[in-house]
Parts: structure tokens; sequence; C-alpha cells
């Protein structure tokens, strides 16, 4: 009886189980606060379309050539419909937050690498971005609400970041932190998220050939909605490891807490690999939409990736590598 027809890419709710969920309710009980406080104001509107005509200072080094280790087996993602479903929280808890993402200001732009290092650095994103050499990777991304996409990436693996800071041998974990600015995204008005975003990995996960810093897709600089000018992707790891539009990379003794972890640790724990065998608390991870296809398919173990990163994890197989 069913006759409402969806884009293929437009997952059932009974489907896509969003991050929020649970948060939602308090929000309900925020009241139109929260509602009010996500309407643009025109003064947001004018600097949003006078940064739009700024050149991206690396758009010279795109597109990248393209490293063939990581191959796909599926179509690379309409770049279309990539850029129109998005998770952002800092800029709206739907997936439709492409139009709020554009008030994101990402020049200047300073990464802060602190922490267990010789020496603690501030670096602008444009002399980082030259230091290293670029290569595209086309990587699947799985998140957790049960849909994936296929991306070419362009960026550099996080191990040359690491050479990079230098980080002393007392190092376990790379603590990854997004940009704090409420004024500029109304996501962060909501107080209940613990903002800002963090997100970590252990040092065997950071230098991983798979570990990837991208600095753009689809043979351009990021897109703002994908987390611009410097974004996270892990592909063995559920999406909300992948961190967006990061400010600060800080080397620690302690397991970093992430934002999610936080909320919900025993829906997103810290170790949050792509296993199929383990559902989530409240839904099922054994199959997933391809976005823009229509199609499920079945979720494999490390998202495919088991031949690079399995070793990693041996002898932790039934800890809380899955869901803390
Ligand atoms: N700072 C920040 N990073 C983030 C998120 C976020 O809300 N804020 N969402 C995560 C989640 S849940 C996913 S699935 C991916 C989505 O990336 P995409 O919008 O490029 O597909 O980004 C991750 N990184
Ligand atoms: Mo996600």
């Amino acid at each position: 009886m069913n006759v409402i027809r969806r884009r293929g890419w437009e997952i059932p709710d009974r489907l896509a189980t969003p991050e929020h969920l649970f948060f939602n309710r308090r929000a309900l009980l925020a009241g139109g606060a929260s509602a009010l406080a996500m309407a643009p104001g025109m003064a947001a509107a004018q600097r949003v379309s006078d940064l739009a005509k700024m050149p991206d200072p690396t758009a010279d080094l795109y597109p990248a050539k393209r490293n063939e280790t990581y191959k796909l087996d599926r179509p690379i993602t309409d770049e279309k419909i990539n850029a129109n479903y998005n998770n952002f929280y800092e800029f709206g808890s739907s997936k439709d937050v492409v139009d709020a993402a554009q008030a994101l200001r990402i020049r200047p732009w300073t990464v802060k690498i602190d922490g267990l290092v010789e020496k603690p650095i501030e670096i602008g994103i444009d002399e980082l971005i030259r230091k290293m050499t670029l290569e595209e990777r086309t990587y699947r991304m799985r998140c957790v609400e049960a849909w994936s996409m296929a991306i070419a990436w362009t960026g550099f693996p996080v191990a040359k970041l690491v050479d990079f800071a230098r980080p002393l041998g007392s190092a376990k974990y790379l603590r990854m932190e997004t940009f704090m600015d409420p004024k500029m995204a109304p996501g962060q008005r909501q107080r209940w998220y613990p903002w800002p975003y963090i997100e970590g990995l252990s040092m065997a996960e950071a230098t991983n050939d798979l570990a990837f810093l991208a600095t753009g897709a689809y043979g351009h600089p990021m897109l703002k909605q994908h987390g611009a000018p410097l974004r996270l992707a892990v592909p063995w790891k559920y999406g909300f490891k992948s961190i967006k539009s990061i400010v600060r990379f800080t080397f620690t003794e302690e397991r970093p807490k992430g934002m999610w972890e936080s909320l919900q640790a025993a829906e997103y724990g810290f170790w949050a690999n792509v296993n199929p065998a383990v559902a989530h608390p409240r839904w099922s991870q054994a199959t997933e939409e391809v976005i823009g296809t229509g199609e499920r398919r079945p979720t494999l173990l490390f998202n495919g990736y088991g031949e690079y990163v399995a070793d990693i994890y041996k002898g932790m197989e039934g800890s809380e590598r899955l869901w803390a």
C-alpha cells in the first residue's frame, strides 16, 4: 500500500536510523529556541556569497594523480548525490546541511599540532598542504546508519602528518578536533552536544597507510559540506570516526573520547570498525543502502579493507573492538 515514491538515495526512515535519534527527544524538550537559532541571518548570507567568489589558494594542486592501490567494488557515487546528503551536525542534524554549511569560513585556517610532540606548532592550511604530496584515492564510506558511498578523495596519508609532527615515543593516540565557532555554526548553539567534535585513532591506526587526510574530493578542493579544508577518511571504520574540518591534532597517552562516544558510549565506541556481525544496539549492520542506487548490499567486515587493517586488531577479537 506504500505509494510514496522515493529517489533511490532517500532511505526509508525505518532503514536509516540517525545517529542523533536519542537526542532528538531532548531537542524537542528544549523547545522552539533551537529552531530559531538555525535561521541564517542576512549578514551570514552576504558573507557566504562573498566567500564563494574567493579562489582556493591550493586549486592548482588538483586533480592529483590517483593511487591505484585502493580499488572499488562499485562505481563512485555521483558528486551531486554525495554533496547533498551529509552528516555535519555543526550545521544541523538532518542530511540536508549543504546550504547551512556554506557559512563555514575555510581561510584563514590554522592547524595546531600539540601534546606529546618534540615541538608543538601551528601551521596555516595552505602551507601544510604544500608540504605534502597530494594523491587521489577511491574509498568506500560506510555510515553507522547503514548507508554507504564511494568517493574519490584527494589528500595525503595521516602517517605523513605524524612524521611531520614528530611525536614522542610515549604517544599512544592521536586526538583530532573540529573548529568551535557557534556564531558560524548554528548546530554548535545546541548545547546538549559536547562540542567541539572530537575523534581519535590509536597510533597503529593513524600510521596505517589507509588512514587518509582529505583536502579535496572529486578532483577539486573539498566542498564545505564534506568537511573542508581538512577531513579524516578511515574507510574501514564507521563514518562518524571520519572527523571533518579539523583544527587540531594532539598526541596523547590517554585514549581520546569522541563526541559521539561521550554522548552514547554503548553505541559509538572508540574502535567502531565496520562489522556486519555485530549489530548496533538499535539496528542491524548486516547490510547497507548504496546511496544513489537504491541497492542494498551485504556489509563487509572492516568494510572490505581487512587485508590492510586486520593485523592492527589481532588479539582484540570479542573485546570492545566494536561497540565499546
Ligand atoms: N565535525 C564533524 N565531523 C563529522 C560529522 C559531524 O557531524 N561533524 N559527521 C560524521 C558522520 S556520522 C559521517 S557518516 C561522515 C559524513 O561525511 P559526508 O557528509 O562527507 O558523507 O562525517 C563524519 N564526520
Ligand atoms: Mo555516520
